[in-house]
């Protein structure tokens, strides 16, 4: 046959091709290997004189190219055909995940917003700290066996300048040191609360972590007293919770306050768990007390006209009461099971 005519009847051939299946077969019908009608063509060049070779040589491997390039356009449309056969339109939608903030962060910011709605600035503080602002300025004297309450997580450094004992670097124990901080800084009357990260060296169950977040409270001026602490506390407490949480005050100590007392919450059904875990249906969420004279004297200001209270409260405590969760563990632990419930 003719290129010509080869030409004109796979024209003819490829249109009426209308699955991969009929595709292949014109395919072998002018390619196949064997039996190709061009292949038989492109085989017997060289049997042919040099002129009819010259003349049909590059007519037949036009054509091929010509073949080749149609048949893999043709497999491409159904293909595409095929795949669109496949896809079900009436699947929803795959959901692109997007983050969320942490639960800790969500909680932080409400308590954050229930403070500033009592007036409280927010500042922030770092978290390493010295041993200074961490213990002796809060009446936590080297040798004092409170510092036992406080496993710390010392930091080593290497001697350049000999340094003074109370300069030693070590990752806060509690967010109380801003305390310091900011007084040493501003003038009362003001409020505060210190939102931060905390760290402690000790052994872990399921209310304790290693590492956890506490929010320091502090409202200094004259006249400020323990009822105003009850006040704004058990405000605070039923913002966050609702009205009808319990709430206990419980005397305590630390050397930063006097007197010094704890706030405990009640844990309701839905935490049987911690519960029995704790021995307890009270949780304790913060300590707290009337800031201790020797705390003002250590920032220079006049005990005699100066009062005021702190409390350091703990976030991961405040969490797993509002959420009803069994283990502080799991606040940091990357499950994402977890996170993504909330
Ligand atoms: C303190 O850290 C004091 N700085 C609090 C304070 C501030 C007292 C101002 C007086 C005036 P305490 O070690 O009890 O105290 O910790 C305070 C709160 O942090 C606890 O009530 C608890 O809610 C939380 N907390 C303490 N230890 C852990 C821990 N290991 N894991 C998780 N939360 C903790």
């Amino acid at each position: 046959m003719k290129v010509d005519a080869l030409k004109k009847s796979f024209t003819k051939d490829i249109k009426g091709a209308q699955d991969v299946k009929s595709l292949e077969a014109v395919r072998i019908k002018y390619l196949g290997r064997k039996d190709g009608q061009l292949t038989k063509i492109l085989k017997s060049l060289k049997n042919l004189s040099v002129v009819q070779r010259r003349k049909i040589g590059p007519e037949a491997n036009a054509l091929r190219q010509e073949i080749e390039k149609a048949l893999n356009e043709r497999l491409g449309i159904f293909v595409v055909k095929q795949q669109h056969l496949d896809i079900d339109v009436t699947l929803p939608g795959k959901k692109i995940p997007i983050g969320h903030l942490h639960i800790l962060t969500q909680l932080e910011n409400e308590v954050r917003d229930i403070f500033s709605r009592l007036n409280f600035s927010v500042v922030e503080g770092p978290e390493v700290e010295t041993e200074y602002y961490n213990f002796d300025a809060l009446n936590i004297q080297s040798g004092h066996p409170a510092r036992d309450m406080w496993d710390t997580f010392w930091l080593n450094q290497p001697v350049v300048v000999p340094t003074t004992d109370n300069d030693k670097k070590l990752l806060r124990t509690h967010t109380s040191p801003m305390q310091i901080r900011f007084m040493e800084k501003h003038k009362p009357p003001f409020q505060i609360i210190v939102p931060g990260r905390v760290f402690r060296y000790e052994a872990t169950d399921a209310s304790h972590e290693i590492n956890f977040h506490q929010i320091e409270g502090l409202m200094v001026g004259n006249g400020v007293n323990l009822a105003n602490f009850k006040y704004v506390i058990e405000t605070f407490l039923r913002q966050l919770f609702g009205a009808d949480i319990e709430i206990r005050f419980r005397p305590s100590y630390f050397p930063f306050v006097e007197p010094g007392l704890e706030v405990d919450i009640k844990l309701s059904s839905g935490q049987e768990k911690l519960i029995a875990s704790r021995k307890s249906e009270w949780l304790e969420v913060m300590g707290a007390g009337m800031v201790h004279p020797n705390v003002f004297r250590a920032v220079s200001y006049d005990t005699n006209k100066i009062q005021g209270f702190a409390f350091g409260v703990g976030l991961e405590r405040l969490a797993m009461i509002k959420y009803k969760i069994d283990d502080i563990r799991l606040f940091h632990s990357g499950d994402l099971r977890f996170i993504n419930q909330f």
